[in-house]
């Protein structure tokens, strides 16, 4: 039953994890990083060749521009892989030093709602059901524009792009609590995406980037909110210690995710309704390595969460036994639940240790050696 559970599980990988990263100080290059979206895809097929979860890659655009979507499309199909989400990117150019969709110039706004309907187009030249939505607007300095009409602008915005999605499409708006703004951010919290997606129908949904929060947050609480009132459309899933620091999902605090996994299972959120993905950047890790063991950390902590014993967790709660309680959500979370995931992986047809199989594979000495000359894909390429 548990096995049949993970054996169905998705978790999708984001492009540009693929590609060179950094932080504002420096980016470094590593050998073998894809030049295009095309050798970006053929890199998370690996992931998915490994893990044989994570049959899905979200593309960035402009980051993963391209002539022919549908021809993207069909070269990840013919790697055994699909699109998935599309993001928008309304942050990197010059025009947008104020703002995207709520800047005080309408052409600015015009732009940039431009940029969201043709984010459209490619959903549907890619099969792709999934628009996220970030927005890093907002303000550095009290009184640098008025906070109210910067509400208006961005629900005229989403408004329109609501109105232009397909029947099977959806959006998914993001909420980050600062940077780059950092005075006031027009989405900076759950509280504020979901009250924008509420006003506009069933088809927008609010994503949670567990990156997102200040700290000590209770994210799990927020998950469960937002899946009883069916409004949680999705993760971008990473760690983090300080801000939004990108790291590898269940590197920093596997507890958390484990604690979130409970409620996404508690709450009818393990269906592909919600989706599973992953934002982050390899800036110092090997990426495809990075990219298998974030897929085995949300893997692991969803094992532990579908181990949960229900009944005797609600057992104990309607006991008021808070010792007892607490002690089965502990016992499952450190149940080591590896073995079981060697033998899901062994009927699944894949090697029980990915790590071990890619890094015999030869693939990462295969792109070193043909994956040279080129500008090498990264943060603006
Ligand atoms: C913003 O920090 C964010 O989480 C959004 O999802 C962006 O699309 C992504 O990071 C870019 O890496
Ligand atoms: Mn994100």
């Amino acid at each position: 039953m548990i096995k049949d559970l993970l054996r169905q599980q998705r978790i999708e990988t984001p492009s540009w994890a693929y590609g060179n990263s950094g932080t504002r100080f420096k980016v470094f290059g590593q050998p073998g990083v894809p030049r295009d979206p095309y050798e970006k895809l053929a890199d998370a097929a690996q992931v998915h060749r490994h893990t044989g979860i994570a049959p899905t890659v979200a593309l960035h655009i402009p980051w993963d521009a391209v002539e022919d979507y549908a021809d993207l499309a069909r070269h990840a199909e013919s790697l055994g892989i699909g699109i998935g989400a599309i993001n928008a990117n309304l942050f990197q150019e010059e025009d947008y030093k104020l703002g995207s969709v709520t800047h005080p110039d309408p052409a600015v706004r015009r732009k940039a709602l431009d940029h969201l309907l043709q984010c459209v187009d490619i959903m549907d030249a890619t099969g792709s059901a999934t628009l996220k939505l970030w927005f890093a607007d907002g303000t550095n300095y009290p009184g640098q524009d008025d906070l109210r009409a910067r509400q208006d602008r961005l629900a005229e915005a989403l408004a329109v792009v609501y109105d232009r999605l397909g029947a099977h499409q959806r959006f998914l708006l993001e909420y980050k609590l600062f940077e780059p703004a950092f005075y006031a951010t027009d989405v900076p919290d759950w509280g504020t995406a979901y009250a924008h997606c509420v006003k506009l129908g069933p088809r927008a949904q609010v994503v949670v980037d567990t990156g997102h929060h200040a700290p000590g947050v209770n994210i799990e609480f927020i998950v469960a909110f937002l899946l009883r009132e069916g409004k949680l459309g999705g993760f971008d899933f990473n760690s983090r210690f300080y801000a939004d620091d990108d790291l590898m999902v269940g590197a920093a605090d596997p507890f958390q995710l484990f604690r979130i996994m409970f409620e996404v299972i508690r709450g009818g959120g393990y269906t592909p309704q919600v989706a599973f993905m992953l934002d982050q950047c390899h800036n110092i890790e090997p990426k495809i390595p990075g990219q298998i063991r974030s897929v085995m950390n949300v893997q692991e902590a969803t094992a532990k969460a579908l181990l949960v014993d229900r009944q005797a967790l609600a057992a104990a709660q309607q006991a008021g036994d808070v010792l007892g309680a607490n002690a089965v959500l502990m016992d499952a979370f450190n149940t080591d639940v590896r073995p079981l995931l060697a033998e899901l992986r062994a009927e699944m047809g894949l090697d029980p240790d990915p790590m071990a199989a890619y890094a015999r594979s030869g693939y990462f000495e295969k792109i070193c050696a043909e994956r040279v000359g080129g500008a090498q894909a990264g943060w603006g390429a």
